[in-house]
């Protein structure tokens, strides 16, 4: 049977990357009568330092997101990863099934480590494999993300299959990601050859959910981009990544092709289109944050949804993680 399962780290200020990227679909996929799962990935937030304070504000703040996105608590699972100890439990499994060498391979991993490797934590380096428990401890099969997810995808499908190789089962399915819109990869409004991201130094270089309509329009108004009006193609866009990047977003936020919006566009210069695109991103973006704000009154409530969520995961969770322990040889004598 399909199942969805996705999940967001609870790092900082969402952005529209994640809006578009992965928010804006996740309530798409739950519309369809398919059973979702979305996560608040706390223990992947803290594969870099994070602030006890500020995790706990942030995880409550993503959950406000969902809900505000219009994700229903009834109709989706919400909840949070580390109130759901099977993920833990899988992923150290999985740390005996991956291999160091496909860690090593991973461009996240260099990117977030730099040039201090040795100085990341250990769990940095883990992250793929607790991802890949995160989906398949539900023997999820779509996992709706962005391009930069991509790579973490395929680990996953390798760790499913040598799982099912080396024990000579079927038991995980190969989880399938779901990459698709006219923004699976959301760039930075100051540098449009680097994604959109939560932590990026630069607040110009992102629009976030927290942003009031004036601080949207002027970053919008200030984002780098070229002299050239719009082309009347969008193959005419090559090479131009900034004036790209904002018709993709226009696009996305619209639910149209870029190539309309460039048709519509075209010879216009961006002191024209970004005022347009401006109040697009405000009116989409604006009764989102007032209602994550509405929620964000009442933390109790957020934590009844994420307890909630987090025991109909376990239900799902439990038997899926002890069938497994049965597979690897432990005993199970209660
Ligand atoms: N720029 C982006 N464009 C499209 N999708 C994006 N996503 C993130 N950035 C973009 C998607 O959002 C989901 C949640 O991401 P995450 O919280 O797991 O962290 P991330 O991918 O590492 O994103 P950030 O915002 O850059 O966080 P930090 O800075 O903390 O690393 C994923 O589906 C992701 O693809």
């Amino acid at each position: 049977t399909p199942r969805v399962f996705s999940g967001i780290q609870p790092s900082g200020n969402l952005t529209l990357g994640n809006y578009l990227g992965a928010l804006k679909r996740f309530v798409e996929m739950q519309e369809s009568d398919i059973e979702t799962l979305y996560c608040v990935v706390d223990m992947h937030a803290i594969t870099v330092w994070q602030d006890p304070a500020d995790l706990r504000h942030n995880t409550r703040e993503v959950t406000a997101a969902y809900i505000a996105c219009g994700l229903d608590p009834a109709k989706s699972i919400l909840f949070n990863q580390s109130q759901v100890p099977a993920h833990a439990q899988l992923a150290w499994i999985f740390n005996c099934t991956a291999r160091i060498g496909w860690m090593n391979r991973m461009t996240q991993f260099k990117d977030k480590a730099g040039k201090n490797a040795e100085k990341s934590s250990l769990g940095l380096l883990a992250y793929p494999a607790l991802m890949a428990a995160d989906i398949l401890i539900y023997q999820a099969t779509h996992v709706p993300v962005g391009e930069d997810q991509k790579q973490h995808l395929e680990l996953a499908r390798d760790i499913a299959a040598k799982f099912n190789h080396d024990f000579d089962t079927d038991f995980f399915p190969s989880p399938d990601p779901l990459i698709d819109g006219e923004a699976t990869r959301v760039m930075s409004l100051r540098d449009g050859t680097k994604k959109m991201s939560k932590s990026d130094p630069s607040d110009q270089s992102r629009i976030t959910l927290r942003d009031d309509a004036d601080t949207i329009a002027k970053k919008i108004r200030k984002a780098k981009t070229d002299p050239e009006p719009l082309p009347e193609t969008l193959k005419e866009l090559e090479g131009r990544p900034e004036a790209r990047n904002l018709v993709n977003i226009y696009a996305a936020l619209s639910g149209r092709t870029a190539e309309s919006v460039i048709a519509e566009f075209s010879g216009q210069q961006f002191g024209q289109f970004k005022p347009a695109l401006a109040e697009l991103a405000v009116d989409h973006l604006a009764p989102i944050t007032q209602e994550m704000n509405r929620l964000m009154a009442d933390p109790a409530e957020i934590d009844r949804v994420l307890g909630n969520g987090a025991d109909r995961a376990a239900a799902i969770a439990e038997p899926i993680l002890d069938k497994t322990y049965d597979i690897v040889g432990m005993v199970r004598s209660r």
